[in-house]
């Protein structure tokens, strides 16, 4: 449909879970080309505004309320394009400003089942660019006899069970969004005291200690959320960092997201809470565990001295979160940059029909 209305009809839908993440998978031909007329039928779809979404399909946190929106690829070397929109809880907001690489776990399966990359038998990489942020992902799907197979033996922190492998390799992904690896040049900067850096290798992130914020870092999801003086402490310099990575006034987008960083607890790189930036995210979003994993890799960053780095030029960086970690394979080119990251995620099916918006 594009006749710019809200469909009173449904609209062809897959729902799926990716990586940490859950939400509605469509192709674009699917979807109004008006974006306010888009933008109200997503509304619509989770049942936003409205902190419980119980007229709608979210599931009451960020983390479930997102959409993907995949196209076949015009570009040469790419199969599909993929738009994340991120489709607010409690306000009116539907926004293309972030990327998502959890929810990008599942477009490579949905591009090959709606029929958009063909499969072969084995296993099949499927090129995606990130309209997002203008990058490139290349997702392996496993596919034996030519069809998407979900089972298998992967288990990603976050996620009960296991499932198929899904690896999804990044290059180049600094400056996705504020134009630069450190949008200020530095490594570290000075907001209300705090000592933070401002980073964006795919996911524009604030990067400070735990400590510099009263906490351990050590913190449940609950404590953290129900701490209303660490809340509104981190909204006061995330207002403040927006301008300074470029992004300009941040207070109704996403970005940045707020990761307060400890040394490692279970034997991995560092530790980590996110807001993301308003709730707290029960893991970490997986450009944000990239973005992380590169800070502690930059000299001067305050997360770099508390980070525990192996030797060589590929690094397995693991990032421990709330619910386990996420593990990072960092490849470091000779002037220190990281030129190359990869992770490990798992997609899951969960229906394949019409959604309607109410
Ligand atoms: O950083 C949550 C998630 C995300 C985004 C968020 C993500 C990423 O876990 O790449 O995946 O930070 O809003 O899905």
């Amino acid at each position: 449909m594009s006749d710019g209305n809200v469909p009173s009809g449904g609209v062809r839908c897959m729902w799926m879970r990716g990586g940490t993440s859950k939400g509605g998978y469509f192709l674009a031909s699917d979807l109004s080309a008006d974006e306010g007329a888009r933008d109200a039928f997503l509304l619509g779809v989770m049942g936003s505004p409205d902190p419980r979404q119980i007229d709608g399909m979210g599931g009451a946190n960020p983390l479930t309320s997102k959409i993907a929106v995949v196209r076949k690829s015009e570009r040469p070397d790419i199969d599909v394009d993929y738009l994340f929109l991120q489709v607010f809880v409690d306000q009116p907001i539907v926004t293309d400003k972030q990327n998502c690489g959890n929810i990008l776990a599942g477009v490579g399966p949905f591009a090959i089942e709606r029929g958009l990359v063909a499969a072969k038998d084995g296993r099949t990489e499927v090129r995606i660019f990130m309209e997002n942020t203008n990058q490139t992902a290349i997702a392996t799907i496993e596919t034996p006899g030519g069809v998407v197979h979900y089972e298998g033996d992967a288990r990603i922190d976050g996620v009960p069970g296991t499932a198929a492998p899904i690896a999804i390799a990044f290059k180049d992904t600094a400056g996705s969004t504020c134009g630069a690896l450190l949008p200020t040049g530095n490594p570290v900067d000075v907001i209300d005291g705090i000592e933070v850096t401002l980073i964006d290798n795919g996911m524009p992130c604030v990067v400070l200690r735990a400590s510099d914020m009263g906490i351990s870092g050590g913190e449940t999801v609950a404590e953290l959320e129900a701490n209303e003086a660490l809340r509104a402490h981190l909204e006061t310099i995330r207002l403040k960092a927006g301008p300074m990575m470029n992004l300009g006034d941040v207070a109704k987008q996403s970005v940045p997201k707020m990761t307060m960083v400890s040394p490692a607890k279970s034997g991995g790189a560092i530790s980590t809470r996110s807001f993301i930036p308003h709730r707290v995210h029960d893991a970490i979003g997986v450009f944000a565990a990239v973005s992380v994993a590169t800070a502690c890799l930059i000299d001067g960053a305050p997360v770099a001295a508390i980070a525990t780095i192996p030797d060589g030029s590929e690094k397995t960086l693991s990032i421990e979160h709330p619910t386990g970690e996420m593990t990072i394979v960092a490849n470091v080119a000779d002037n220190g940059e990281v030129e190359r990251a990869a992770i490990l995620r798992t997609a899951r099916k969960l229906f394949d029909g019409m959604v309607f918006a109410g």
